[in-house]
């Protein structure tokens, strides 16, 4: 914990059901985990409409609010929380912009989409979001805090 470069932080991150259709859950995993970020909550959940619209609740007023709450209960998708040095912040970089048209290269939206209501992930924008998301998708006994350090295992 609280290593040089960043406190160590919790986000809450779901791949959506475009990403689970396309066969990208663990492409995009990986770049989390290699990225040195440590999985502490994981679980599919296919969201009921009314969960989507709690989910994406600021975003009520925005006209594409019935369709992305219609796509998120379309279909399950993978929760997660991530831990680690910056994870909010980091998260929302390696995410890119959320039109994949307008996200960088080497991006997970970058390389992967070009939909905006077919962006593959989501990931929390600050550290209230964070807070907020996580308390929504998971119940405290659901996430784990695991050592990477722990040897017991060996003889
Ligand atoms: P997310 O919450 O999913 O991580 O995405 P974000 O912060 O990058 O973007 P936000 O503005 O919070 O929008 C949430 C999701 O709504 C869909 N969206 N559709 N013009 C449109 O049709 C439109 N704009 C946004 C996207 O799927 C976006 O991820």
């Amino acid at each position: 914990a609280g290593e040089e470069g960043g406190v160590t932080e919790r986000t809450f991150m779901a791949i959506k059901y475009d990403a689970v259709q396309r066969g990208l859950i663990s492409e995009i995993m990986g770049r989390m985990e290699k990225k040195g970020y440590k999985l502490v909550a994981l679980k599919m959940v296919w969201p009921t409409e009314e969960f989507a619209g709690k989910h994406y609740h600021d975003l009520k007023e925005r006209p594409f609010f019935g369709n992305l709450v219609k796509f998120m209960s379309s279909g399950p998708a993978v929760a997660m929380v991530w831990e680690g040095p910056g994870v909010i912040k980091m998260a929302r970089t390696i995410i890119g912009a959320t039109d994949p048209l307008k996200s960088n290269p080497g991006t997970i939206r970058g390389d992967l989409a070009t939909s905006v209501g077919r962006n593959v992930i989501h990931g929390s924008d600050a550290y209230s979001t964070a807070e907020e998301e996580i308390a929504l998708w998971f119940s405290p006994s659901e996430i784990h805090a695991w050592n990477r350090t722990n040897e017991d295992w060996i003889s």
